[in-house]
């Protein structure tokens, strides 16, 4: 329905819309709200500036020129605040999404090596450069490679099922880096100097020395006339190249079925007051020299296995080996 009334009133309600029509242009702060204003003030249906249009034709004649001008001007006005309003919301979006090229740059965060890789890399290193070249093996063993080729009996209690990760019938997660010496010595004739890095399986009662999966450094030195004093020589040099010159270690009498006389190696625990047990070694066995099919009248040798972990540990002071399975970001980001 138009409204109707006096001149005087219709002037007064023009410009009522214009002061609303112009507060809403200028308050609007983006596109929607420009968008929500036009419709409602300059729509072409609906729209309040259209209904004091329709408002004229109620006005008495007399009026109808002075109103006229008054809406003129006011749908200008009004015509205006929306072009400026549309020109600002769109010119702010601009800056909005703009690249401020002056900003300094997010640095991507820069990824390293697991402690225990770098110490991996740098035992290879050390033992590269007293002469030893690398080797591989299966981390799926055979019980042939794992045990009977290491001159480990058939009833032996290394085999209990209950220290070992069986697969299927004859197939394992080898225990040892000992099955490497086998499969290395298989290959080639003597003379070897070989050492060997990989993960070992064990279903051992985690702490803070002990793993299920650990990895383990073997070395195999074959040769005519390789000596006991040559193994402790090596072992020697090698703790000092990784661990300092101040290095404590210590051989003590053992027994391993495949290195004859055998011994455990130790150091001296980072602290100073307990003795941690680092690898195994000894004079490689001639029954394992025949299981090969090398001549244990010809040659001797001497193997050794490590454990990495504890090696990595002594090295940094790190007193649970678990801290190197747990992915820390804030315990990783030390090495
Ligand atoms: C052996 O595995 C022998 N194959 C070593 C060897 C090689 C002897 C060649 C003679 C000749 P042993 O079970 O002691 O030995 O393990 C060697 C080293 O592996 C240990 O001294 C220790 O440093 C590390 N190790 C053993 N069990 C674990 C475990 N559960 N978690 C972490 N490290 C371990």
């Amino acid at each position: 329905m138009t409204p109707t009334g006096s001149l005087q009133d219709a002037l007064l309600e023009l410009e009522e819309l214009q002061a609303r029509a112009l507060h809403a242009f200028t308050s609007a702060a983006s596109p929607d709200d420009v968008e929500a204003a036009r419709i409602e003030y300059l729509g072409l249906k609906q729209g309040r500036l259209k209904a004091a249009q329709e408002r004229l034709k109620s006005l008495p004649s007399d009026g109808k020129k002075e109103y006229g001008r008054q809406f003129n001007g006011v749908k200008q006005a009004l015509e205006a605040a929306f072009d400026a309003a549309r020109g600002r919301v769109e010119r702010k979006k601009v800056a909005d999404d703009a690249v401020d090229v002056t900003l300094p740059g997010i640095a991507p965060r820069l990824g390293r090596r697991h402690p225990l890789t770098q110490t991996a890399e740098e035992l290879i290193d050390i033992f590269g450069r007293l002469g030893f070249a690398v080797a591989r093996g299966p981390e799926v063993e055979d019980v042939h490679h794992n045990f009977d080729a290491l001159n480990i009996p058939p009833v032996h209690p290394a085999r209990d099922p209950l220290d070992n990760f069986y697969l299927s019938e004859g197939s394992m997660l080898r225990s040892q880096t000992s099955t490497i010496q086998i499969r290395v010595m298989e290959s080639q004739p003597p003379p070897v100097r070989v050492v060997a890095i990989g993960r070992v399986y064990r279903p051992d009662t985690v702490d803070a020395t002990h793993s299920f999966m650990f990895h383990q450094i073997e070395g195999l030195m074959v040769d005519d006339g390789v000596t006991m004093g040559d193994l402790k020589s090596i072992l020697r040099l090698f703790a000092k190249s990784y661990l300092g010159e101040d290095v404590q270690i210590r051989f003590r009498p053992s027994f391993f079925p495949f290195t004859e006389p055998s011994v455990e190696v130790d150091m001296l625990w980072h602290g100073g007051r307990r003795w941690v047990e680092m690898g195994g070694a000894g004079m490689v066995d001639p029954n394992v020299f025949k299981a090969v099919g090398y001549d244990p009248e010809r040659v001797t040798g001497f193997a050794f296995g490590l454990g990495i972990e504890r090696l990595c540990m002594r090295r940094h002071g790190i007193d649970d080996i678990r801290l190197l399975y747990q992915n820390d970001v804030r315990f990783l980001d030390q090495f």
